[in-house]
């Protein structure tokens, strides 16, 4: 692939209803898009990309205008390089940008842009050129902390009439045994599963552990990102089976849990772990050790949604993400919504990862774009 431009914009998306979790409460989301100006054996191709950052380093270390700012500072120049060098390709993006140490949401945007780019001119769609084996998956759907139970079960009732067929909670200190108990009280069967987002610590494992008495599918990241070990500890004391997101950010951090007992589900978010690719490989190695997979979120527009689900129509991903209809965030995505059909979301036939997003959503929401010359 020759790479001709790169043009970076920041959006701000409206949620439909503000999203609270342990660690802050959304009301918009601002992404940091990608687009990629190439041609591919001289045929000329587009491709997008969305960064998983948040607008603030709070979900993990990396944030909006630090994944643009290391884009164009550090990533673009490398990616320009191997262009020049004629040794370019979605397949080489990970080796190219591995000196720049960390930033794996602003390299998975990159590679998301660059391998949209190259699918296209090619005509695969992602799900074929993954190898994904559904053609649909189905739906789940991450609920935010709310302000009384009351509103909770209003909120899940509706999202159970919705057809969504798994409900995470989020839970953190004074909101997880209470919430949880009449959830599962007003919904005896729903697959139910918790998201603490490293909220908790090891001094809370007698809390924890009455969190087993809801038969939930798993209860994710309660420790802290660095707390392999730990994990691994109270995993052993409770029942309800230990899922990583933010700890898990290579298939070698995966290998690392799996092997210590810290991790008997994982949630791949393709952007948490630095791409697509490196994403798949999580995956390979998770089914060889039987454990578990689904496809976690940030919330992504449908320049991503669509990928998640192609991703996550992989063998291995078992458990259904939280990949839920454009309208769960959304009053008007950047593309042709997602929705909820029976319970699933519909793995995408189109060539590449997204359809281009609409320019007058572009316009609304977005800064001036910034094209980039890598020339
Ligand atoms: O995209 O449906 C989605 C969001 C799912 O809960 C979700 N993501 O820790 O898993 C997680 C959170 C991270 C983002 S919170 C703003
Ligand atoms: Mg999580």
């Amino acid at each position: 692939m020759i790479l001709d431009t790169v043009t970076l914009q920041t959006l701000r998306v409206p949620l439909v209803t503000p999203f609270t979790t342990s660690f802050s409460t959304q009301t918009a989301r601002t992404v940091l898009t990608v687009r990629v100006d190439a041609r591919v054996n001289g045929v000329e191709t587009t491709g997008w990309g969305e960064c998983g950052a948040l607008a603030e380093p709070v979900y993990s270390e990396e944030y909006a205008a630090g994944a643009a700012d290391v884009i164009e500072r550090f990533l673009l120049p490398r990616l320009a390089a191997a262009s020049r060098d004629d040794r370019l390709t979605a397949e080489t993006v990970g080796e190219v940008l591995e000196p720049i140490v960390g930033h794996r949401m602003a390299k998975a945007a990159l590679e998301a842009a660059v391998l949209d780019a190259q699918l296209k001119a090619s005509g695969l769609s992602f799900a074929a050129y993954l190898g994904a084996t559904r053609t649909r998956v189905p739906s789940g759907v991450s609920v935010g902390i709310q302000d009384s139970i009351p509103r909770l079960l209003d909120t899940v009732a509706g999202y159970v009439d919705e057809g969504y067929q798994r409900i995470k909670l989020k839970i953190q200190p004074g909101w997880d045994v209470e919430p949880v108990r009449a959830v599962r009280e007003a919904h005896p069967d729903v697959p139910l599963q918790v998201d603490a987002n490293a909220a908790y610590t090891l001094v809370d494992a007698a809390h924890l552990r009455r969190l087993d008495a809801f038969d939930l599918l798993l209860i994710e990241q309660p420790l802290a990102e660095d707390d392999l070990r730990q994990h691994a500890e109270l995993a052993r004391v409770m029942t309800t089976p230990m899922c990583l997101d933010e700890s898990v950010v290579s298939a070698a951090s995966a290998a690392d849990a799996i092997h210590l007992g810290a991790a008997a589900v994982i949630n791949i978010k393709p952007s948490r772990v630095g791409g697509y690719l490196e994403a798949r490989r999580i995956h390979d190695v998770a089914r060889a050790s039987g454990i578990a997979v689904w496809c976690g979120g940030m919330l992504e527009t449908g320049l991503a949604r669509g990928a998640n689900a192609a991703l996550a129509a992989l063998p291995g991903f078992t458990l259904p993400g939280d990949i839920s209809a454009s309208s769960r965030f959304y009053a008007e995505d950047l593309t042709t919504p997602y929705v909820i059909d029976d319970g699933h979301i519909a793995v995408p036939t189109f060539p590449g990862l997204c359809e281009e997003p609409h320019a007058d959503a572009l316009a609304r929401f977005g800064d001036a774009a910034r094209v980039v010359s890598v020339a």
